[in-house]
């Protein structure tokens, strides 16, 4: 059992140990297993393949185990990590602790984008992105994206209103569900109802691979999904009798059976259910 701090309370020993951990798994090539199967999993919800990640209820479960296995990948180098969460609603400034020098380093340079601060910029020799799919291979950050289609953060009160709703998702259980938490909080924007928001809403603010497939690419995916797994705890927390939907795959025969994951419906890579995820209360706590 360990705890999952706020990035903000972490110590000055704390950031750096992480920092290292994260450092010596991309060395030894494990990282960027990680970015490739993200890159895997994020299916569109209009391609015919299963898609237990994202536009789908299973997002919440799926994202925790990604991050469990992440993590101990992490405590595999260094027993003391975990994953600490990045409060959006809280920490909106682009001169925020998280950005600074001693922990992910700040924005992208004026023209190319390039994060030419902290442990991860590129002159460092110790980060390189893109492997194997573009030549551009410095992480790249864009906050706010300014110009003709900037982006804000997600506000508390955004958080609140999905946190408010009593069903975790509903029908047609993709990236077009109207109404339940799951979609209110990944954030899919849905035409004449609402815009992008939540969960996508901070990728798109980050900007550079945070906006795409290969997010975690940018360290700062790892921050952002343990609040969003936070955010699901406090959604389970204040409606206790809520269940996990669809509780089945749908009975249709079509597309839905191979890419909607029912409580009880082995997810891939791990083959592992929803129903297993829901609980993490013996192996980690949010603090
Ligand atoms: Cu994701």
């Amino acid at each position: 059992m360990y705890t999952r701090k706020n990035q903000r309370d972490l110590t000055r020993t704390e950031k750096r140990r992480l920092v290292d951990a994260i450092l010596k798994l991309k060395r030894s090539g494990r990282y960027d297993e990680f970015v490739v199967m993200h890159r895997e999993y994020y299916v569109m919800d209009t391609e015919n393949r299963p898609r237990p990640a994202h536009m789908t209820s299973s997002f919440f479960p799926w994202h925790r185990r990604y991050l469990l296995e992440f993590e101990r990948a992490l405590q595999a180098v260094d027993p003391g990590v975990s994953v600490p969460y990045w409060d959006w609603t809280k920490d909106r400034s682009t001169t925020s602790s998280l950005w600074a020098e001693d922990f992910l380093g700040g924005n992208g340079r004026a023209g190319d984008r390039r994060v030419t601060t902290g442990p991860f910029a590129y002159a460092t020799g110790n980060w390189s992105v893109g492997r194997g799919v573009t030549d551009q291979n410095w992480l790249t950050r864009n906050f706010g994206r300014p110009g003709n289609n900037p982006v804000s953060l997600p506000t508390a009160d955004d958080v609140a209103r999905a946190l408010k709703d009593p069903v975790y998702d509903t029908e047609p259980w993709n990236s077009i569900s109207t109404e339940g938490f799951r979609n209110r909080i990944e954030g899919w924007g849905i035409h004449r109802v609402r815009t992008v928001g939540n969960h996508n809403r901070v990728h798109q603010w980050v900007g550079g691979p945070m906006a795409g497939a290969a997010s975690p690419e940018d360290p700062v995916f790892w921050l952002h999904h343990s609040f969003i797994d936070l955010l699901w705890d406090r959604w389970r927390k204040a409606h206790p009798k809520a269940a996990y939907l669809p509780g089945r795959k749908p009975a249709s025969p079509g597309r839905d059976r191979a890419y909607v994951f029912g409580l009880d419906d082995p997810m891939p890579p791990w083959n592992v259910t929803p129903r297993k995820l829901l609980d993490h209360s013996k192996i980690y706590r949010y603090a």
